[in-house]
């Protein structure tokens, strides 16, 4: 098996259900990657471990999913210099807002690409992982090209089936 492209970090195991659409799209896109478990506020140590590995170890892009106070993807990108992108995960009372505000508003200098809170917000997460990569992998490009177009062709789909049901 190559190696891992994406390492997908998450705060922990209860974040999973959220990311199944991020594997799906990373899988149709055939990008190795990898999934861990590691809390930057219960396992401080295991995360500043893993984040050194990654770089040497061939990782590209980097996609931490975390929610509450989410301070994961701000320490990984603390650690690296590869691109992260924060997914927040709506599992707290504030349904994700406060993982939203801890992911995007890193200090200047350590940024975190953020995405929208939970489900759209880890698709967005594999999309843009895969956008990255695609900037060095003709054959990724293609698959990203035809991917928005069956996007745009199910817009045309539902138009015509919408219309079809008013007219009914
Ligand atoms: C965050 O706290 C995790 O990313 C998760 O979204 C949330 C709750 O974690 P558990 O208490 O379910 O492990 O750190």
């Amino acid at each position: 098996m190559s190696k891992p492209k994406v390492a997908i970090v998450l705060g922990s195991d209860s974040d999973y259900p959220v990311i199944q659409d991020m594997i799906r799209i990373l899988q149709q896109f055939e990008i190795q990657h990898e999934i861990t478990v590691s809390s930057a506020h219960r396992s401080p140590d295991r995360t500043h471990r893993y984040a050194v590995t990654l770089e040497d170890r061939g990782v590209q892009v980097v996609i931490a999913c975390a929610g509450a106070a989410a301070h994961l993807a701000g320490v990984l990108a603390s650690h690296t210099i590869l691109p992260v992108i924060g997914v927040p995960i709506d599992s707290s009372p504030l349904q994700g807002l406060d993982a939203l505000l801890s992911t995007s508003m890193m200090p200047a200098g350590v940024p975190v690409a953020t995405m929208g809170i939970g489900k759209a917000g880890a698709s967005n997460a594999a999309v843009l992982a895969a956008q990255i990569l695609a900037r060095n992998d003709p054959d990724l490009s293609t698959r990203l090209r035809e991917y928005k177009k069956q996007l745009a062709d199910k817009v045309e789909e539902r138009d015509r089936e919408l219309k079809k049901s008013r007219n009914a």
